[in-house]
């Protein structure tokens, strides 16, 4: 009995710390991942544009990394998160729009792996290119100049 409240007590905790991760550092943590994805992105956009050789073991890594980092931002736009930024003010007002755009991101960004794998080029490059789109879409709409 003493054993499960510990454990629930500890649970409650890491919860709590979870929900008050700082704003500043909500801030940096999806400015880190956005900053990550786009030079990722740079690499695969100059495979997928053939402006530099496809290189399997490099198109996979990046890949790879973009799929993970993608699921980062969803959960730092917090309360709180508004202020010095180019996120602009809709995301808290039309949630549900921002949240449908991010994870059709983040289904795309998922997508990456596999396409870099195929070794199909086409693939590859439609693939680049529909995560791209999905960036473009949420940055029209939700990021400021
Ligand atoms: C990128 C990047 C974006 C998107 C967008 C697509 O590589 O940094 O913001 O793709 O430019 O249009």
């Amino acid at each position: 009995m003493k054993k499960v409240a510990i454990a629930l007590f500890a649970c409650a905790v890491v919860a709590a710390a979870a929900q008050q991760v700082k704003p500043e550092s909500q801030i940096k943590y999806r400015r880190g991942a956005y900053e990550v994805m786009n030079l990722s992105m740079s690499h695969l956009g100059a495979m997928a544009e053939e402006k530099k050789p496809f290189n399997p073991e490099e198109a996979q890594r990046y890949a790879d990394i973009i799929a993970m980092v993608s699921t980062i931002p969803r959960e730092n736009f917090g309360e709180g998160t508004d202020k010095d930024t180019k996120a602009k003010p809709e995301i808290w007002t039309k949630r549900a729009e921002f949240d449908r755009k991010m994870d059709k991101m983040v289904a795309e960004a998922g997508k990456l792996p596999a396409a870099a794998r195929s070794g199909d080029m086409g693939s590859f490059k439609k693939q680049v290119s529909d995560v791209g789109s999905a960036c473009k879409s949420c940055h029209d709409e939700f990021r400021a100049k």
